[in-house]
């Protein structure tokens, strides 16, 4: 893999770059639409590749590991070849599923015993066999295995954990090492900065981190709960230690103004189950602010569901007729919410990259930010 970085804005810290792996190239700041359990849900592969257009994708770890299930991914020689993506894929570690998914885990410097929230059965993830689990689902970006502390975190615990995530980490690089790659294509892998709210813990993990010189690095730990001001606060001080040559991933973030305020601390990669997820339950992103569609006040409303016209499906249909949708529950509804809301989410981060290459990002997103901020 590599990193091309193309501008750095002068009114903030804001980058744009591209990715390039052997799946293709990924265009920086970037939005990876979440495919948990190898679908982006509700969106056909057609769909994705020609409406929404993302480089890359995200999957998860945990969620594959249970089902199908590692060996039924090995036979296929891969997620890519399962799913029919030819494009990139990063998946997460299960370092945060674990922890929100599962029940009656335990968590020792071995690893993590956990109970599936499919079927109850018990399981154990370790730096070792999550490396191995990686390695077959076949991602291009693989993540280090990690303990996402909650918030609020007390210090002595966050600093332990930290500290494990931190050991956890160097059982991964040396597994990695005995793993040869599956598929006849390259894996990078992304190691994770924790410390809780803590700047002092954040500055060592994001030291750590940096000295074991990967070839891109995460940001875990934040979006757990914490104000907004706080996680900016925390973005600040790791990106400020974290190497500038290399990709900074800010994992599970966050809403539209989350990600243009990271966008301008240094942030390059972002995914979050928001735009999907609200979507299924009504909610749609918009320049202008959010809307609820299952609200009363959209049932005669004929315009159309955004006057932007970023995704076809914007004034293929009004807003009349998706609050219909999804006030007698059909699929399409949330077929429809979900392509607009993916569209508007890889709008953004592509516009903030033609800002950013413009030089005039810092006032776009000061605009934006304010604009977005309101329910419609
Ligand atoms: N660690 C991992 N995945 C994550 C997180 C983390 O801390 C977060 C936190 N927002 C989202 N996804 N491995």
């Amino acid at each position: 893999m590599t990193f091309d970085l193309l501008s750095t804005d002068k009114n903030s810290q804001a980058r744009a770059g591209t990715i390039t792996t052997d799946h293709g190239k990924i265009e920086t700041p970037i939005f990876m639409p979440v495919g948990t359990v190898g679908t982006v849900k509700g969106v056909h592969q057609r769909e994705l590749k020609q409406d929404i257009n993302p480089d890359i994708i995200l999957g998860n770890t945990y969620h594959l590991y249970l089902r199908p299930q590692t060996e039924i991914l090995e036979k296929a020689g891969g997620l890519h070849k399962f799913m029919n993506w030819d494009r990139n894929i990063l998946t997460d570690s299960g370092g945060y599923q674990v922890y929100s998914l599962s029940s009656n885990r335990k968590i020792k410097e071995e690893g993590v015993k956990f109970k599936s929230h499919i079927d109850g059965s018990m399981h154990t993830f370790t730096p070792e066999n999550v490396m191995e689990i990686q390695r077959t689902i076949g991602a291009d970006i693989i993540m280090a295995f990690d303990e996402c502390t909650p918030y609020p975190c007390d210090y002595q615990y966050a600093r332990r954990s930290m500290h494990m995530t931190h050991r956890w980490l160097e059982r991964c690089v040396a597994h990695l090492k005995k793993l040869p790659f599956k598929y006849g294509y390259e894996q990078t892998f992304f190691p994770i900065v924790q410390g809780s709210t803590y700047k002092d813990l954040r500055q060592q993990s994001a030291d750590y981190i940096a000295s074991v010189g990967a070839d891109g690095n995460a940001i875990g730990g934040l979006s757990v709960g914490e104000p907004a001001e706080e996680m900016y606060a925390m973005t600040d001080v790791v990106t400020a230690i974290l190497p500038k040559e290399k990709p900074r991933y800010l994992m599970g973030v966050g809403t539209p103004i989350n990600i243009l305020e990271n966008i301008a601390l240094g942030i390059d990669m972002f995914d979050c189950v928001m735009p999907t997820r609200n979507a299924r339950n009504g909610m749609l992103f918009t320049a202008h602010g959010t809307i609820n569609i299952k609200n009363a006040k959209w049932k005669d409303d004929f315009s159309p569901i955004d006057e932007m016209d970023i995704t076809w499906v914007d004034t293929e249909y009004s807003k009349a007729y998706l609050r219909h949708l999804f006030s007698v529950n059909e699929f399409l509804g949330k077929q429809i919410a979900t392509i607009h809301n993916l569209g508007f989410y890889l709008w953004l981060t592509r516009e903030a990259r033609k800002q950013i290459l413009a030089g005039t990002f810092r006032v776009w997103k000061d605009k934006m930010v304010k604009q977005m901020d309101k329910r419609l």
